[in-house]
């Protein structure tokens, strides 16, 4: 990614005025995967690896967009009375437009350059990134405030609505509401949030199987749709439940009986995984990294077992990570069927496991690895050359 001030200048020189420029981090989900989407509790931290939308107004109502990190240009007009997703990555700005305006706000015309160091389709929210980056940008352009909650909201109906992709708010909420040092334990029904600090000794190193499988998206709509099933039957026996956040283990296993066997695996992932989160919110406010680690492994072989959203890649590279001293825990993280692993090292273990993990993969895969070592970061908001130098 360019330095700050080197894009500006470009830019500048490029446009012939000054941008302004936003960014929105990616995440990682210590724990609570595919409870979002349930009503249910996630675990994220947004993390230093960000997108950036700089953005400069044009007269009248065509968008016009360019990157480095994504591969070709794309423009398109806000007075298109159809717009519909082409397929392409641009789709992603033409969805948080599409739903802005649909929210109500009247946006303008504008050229948009976009840069991200966030690895695409490895499980660290770049789609949301995107979505959000861009929304504060194209809200700035207009001249129109939203708190980070509504933006997230918004990002969230851009992906759900014009991309297709029934997903949860996690992604877009942790890109507007993170905060550095912290992780944030997010209730996706009342979208109440509470901080809690991450150790600063323990790194979070994720770990890119460097694969993605095709069935990805579609399979995760499937699930989706199963967790819907789940709870269409269980609400004969449970009356007054919305979600399977509102069902227990214990109705779980006195009703389980009557659910086809797949889906009620996968309702005992979502209820076993919301429990896990509130007790990896517990250790981690007491210290207790040792309990997080073990939660971390329980939500990995349930996310395996019983949700069947890993693959032989990732169930690899937690056997890996797992396997050197001073991991206190690792998960696949994300939708599932490949991208990354997240694994708590200690700090003083860091570049041993760098080194053995990658090693060791390369030679049961014959893949190379990425590994990111990720800090926690502030959510999404304008950018200066003062940030970009920690002044
Ligand atoms: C993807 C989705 F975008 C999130 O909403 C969440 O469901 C996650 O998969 C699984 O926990 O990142």
């Amino acid at each position: 990614m360019v330095e700050l001030a080197d894009l500006l200048n470009a830019l500048q020189q490029a446009w012939g005025s000054a941008p302004d420029v936003f960014q929105a981090p990616g995440r990682v989900n210590l724990i609570g995967e595919h409870t979002d989407y349930n009503d249910g509790f996630v675990l994220p931290a947004a993390i230093q690896l960000q997108t950036r939308v700089a953005i400069t107004p044009v007269p009248g109502r065509q968008v016009f967009i360019e990157s480095t990190a994504y591969s070709d240009n794309a423009e398109f007009s806000l007075d298109d009375p159809q717009p519909v997703p082409r397929k392409h990555w641009s789709d992603y700005v033409r969805a948080t437009a599409w739903s802005l305006e649909h929210q109500g706000v009247r946006l303008k015309g504008a050229r948009l350059f976009i840069d991200s160091n966030i690895p695409p389709g490895a499980g660290l929210s770049s789609s949301a990134a995107l979505e959000v980056a861009t929304a504060q940008a194209l809200l700035s352009n207009a001249g129109v405030t939203l708190a980070p909650t509504e933006i997230a909201k918004v990002c969230h109906r851009a992906e759900n609505e014009f991309i297709g992709i029934r997903s949860g708010i996690m992604d877009q909420f942790a890109s507007c509401n993170g905060r550095r040092g912290h992780a944030l334990l997010l209730d996706c029904r009342s979208l109440e949030v509470s901080y809690v600090a991450v150790p600063r000794d323990i790194h979070l190193m994720v770990c890119n199987t460097m694969v993605r499988h095709e069935l990805a998206s579609g399979e995760y709509n499937t699930r989706r749709q199963e967790c819907e099933e789940g709870v269409a039957v269980l609400s004969r026996f449970v009356p007054g439940i919305r979600a399977l956040r509102d069902v227990t283990p214990e109705q779980l296993a006195r009703f389980g009986a009557e659910i086809d066997p797949v889906i009620h695996r996968r309702c005992r992932h979502v209820i076993d995984e919301n429990r896990r989160v509130l007790l990896a919110k517990q250790a981690l406010d007491s210290g207790d990294i040792g309990t997080l680690g073990t939660l971390m492994q329980e939500s990995h072989q349930s996310l395996r077992l019983d949700y069947e959203v890993s693959c032989p890649e990732l169930d690899l590279m937690c056997e890996l990570a797992l396997g050197v001293k001073g991991v206190h825990g690792a998960r696949m993280m994300g939708g599932g069927f490949g991208g990354c692993v997240l694994a708590l090292v200690e700090s003083s273990a860091s570049e041993a496991f760098r080194e053995t993990v990658a090693d060791q993969y390369r030679h049961r895969t014959g893949i190379d690895c990425e590994i990111y070592e990720c800090s926690t970061a502030d959510g999404a908001g304008r950018l200066s050359v003062g940030d970009q130098l920690g002044v």
